[in-house]
């Protein structure tokens, strides 16, 4: 990575850049798990974990929640020209990526500009911002990992943008893409997110919801035509979530975004940019939506944060459950990575974490989590004892009529036969706890 040439910066006390000092260190200040530099199997741990950081919560995050207002107060937002602050704040976030060592980042349109009086005015401004993001890009030699626009902010949105019944609102929406995906192709992008922020009903009382799954497809159809005629590459995602701030979101989880993505033939566009919050969020743990994701090659990347076990909504904060990102990072790994995909820590620090230093504390407590768990993860898969347990446990299905069964060469009536000719099938043990021993093994080794 380039060294980027600065004439001020906006954490004085922070080294440049945060070091890595091992499992030993006791500097809190420090990476104990994650050296970028680290090579295995011929790539930096860099080049494996594809780190990135949240404009949105990062840069923009001040604290707010339904009972009060900000309590974060950055230095590098004066307050009296909105353009000026977007300019001066993205130094800051430049100067952030690289001192934590994250290789990417992440944006909604209307987080790096403000929005205009009309969105002739809110494009102008937006190209202001690309432009600076452009030469800090070039000068630091961080990546884009996605873009996205923001279709759940501002009060036009409140019925949904694709999914209003205004469509009005439709077109808006859709002019608000057009202009975030060139944005995105411009900074040479990975990655295209939706995330259906009020894609969904508060209640089906004045819903007609038919038409707004259909509309909501027709809208990821321009998208990904659009996306072809100005030659963007990038990968589209699709980030499920059950509910919040909707009743009920239509991309509720990795089920049902195949479902609708399959039903409406735009499957081969897609894959899934998966959140932990989210997937907790829908009854599901973290390592289920990466299985189903993957196991229709849909794994597209990771929002990287987690809930609180005892608040039912999505809380958004930095994970260091290690057990928890191990199993993740085995589906991962299994399912060949998340290719052009990365970790994109969609957390924030809590409330009262007003400091600077706060935000270095975060990350880095994310990034060495998510380092440790891909190492942990690793060896499971090399040890392969979990593997050849789960193989064996379904060996009955690699000979004979299971192996029929599999290959659709076998019916009903053919398994009837089989049945009435032996006897009773024996239970045999799920082992459930003998797994989780084996687990345990490896996550505290
Ligand atoms: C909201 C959320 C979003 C998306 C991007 O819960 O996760 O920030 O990641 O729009
Ligand atoms: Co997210």
């Amino acid at each position: 990575m380039k060294k980027k040439t600065t004439t001020r910066t906006w954490f004085p006390k922070i080294k440049n850049p945060i070091p890595y000092e091992g499992p030993d260190s006791d500097h809190l200040m420090a990476f104990r798990h994650y050296d970028p530099e680290e090579v295995i199997d011929g790539k930096t741990m860099s080049e494996h974990m594809r780190f990135s950081v949240a404009y949105w919560h990062t840069f923009r995050g001040a604290g707010l929640d339904p009972f009060g207002g900000p309590t974060i107060c950055r230095p590098w937002e004066k307050g009296k020209d909105p353009m000026a602050d977007a300019l001066r704040r993205m130094d800051a976030a430049f100067e952030f990526f690289q001192k934590i060592r994250a290789p990417f980042w992440c944006f909604h349109d209307r987080d790096i500009a403000p929005e205009g009086r009309s969105l002739r005015e809110s494009n102008r401004y937006l190209d202001r911002a690309v432009a600076h993001a452009k030469d800090l890009q070039k000068a630091t030699g961080i990546k884009l990992l996605w873009g996205t626009a923001n279709l759940f902010s501002h009060p036009r949105y409140m019925c949904g943008a694709a999914t209003n019944p205004d469509a009005h609102v439709f077109a808006y929406a859709a002019a608000q893409v057009k202009k975030a995906i060139d944005v995105t192709a411009e900074l040479g992008g990975e990655n295209y997110t939706f995330w259906g922020g009020r894609e969904g009903y508060e209640t089906l009382l004045n819903t007609n919801l038919k038409r707004e799954f259909d509309h909501l497809a027709a809208f990821l159809h321009m998208a990904v035509d659009y996306a072809r005629d100005i030659g963007f590459k990038g990968q589209f995602l699709i980030e499920p979530k059950p509910k919040e701030p909707t009743k009920h979101q239509y991309d509720f989880d990795v089920a049902s975004g195949i479902a609708f993505l399959k039903t409406y033939k735009l499957d081969r566009h897609f894959k899934f940019n998966i959140e932990t919050n989210h997937a907790t969020l829908a009854g599901h743990t973290f390592e289920h939506e990466i299985e189903l994701a993957a196991a229709h090659r849909m794994l597209g990347s990771i929002d990287a944060n987690t809930g609180d076990a005892l608040l039912g909504w999505d809380t958004d904060q930095f994970n260091t459950d290690v057990r928890e990102l191990t199993l993740a990072m085995v589906s991962i790994l299994r399912a060949g990575g998340v290719g052009s995909g990365g970790f994109n820590f969609d957390a924030k620090v809590r409330r009262p974490s007003i400091d600077l230093d706060d935000l270095f504390h975060a990350h880095i407590g994310g990034m060495d989590a998510y380092a440790l768990a891909f190492k942990k993860a690793r060896k499971i898969l090399a040890e392969g004892t979990l593997e050849q347990l789960v193989a064996d446990r379904y060996a009955s299905y690699d000979t004979d009529y299971g192996k029929q069964i599999e290959k659709k060469k076998i019916g009903f009536k053919a398994l009837e036969e089989i049945a009435l000719k032996k006897s009773q099938p024996k239970p045999r043990s799920g082992k459930q706890e003998m797994y989780e021993n084996i687990l345990m093994r490896s996550v505290h080794d």
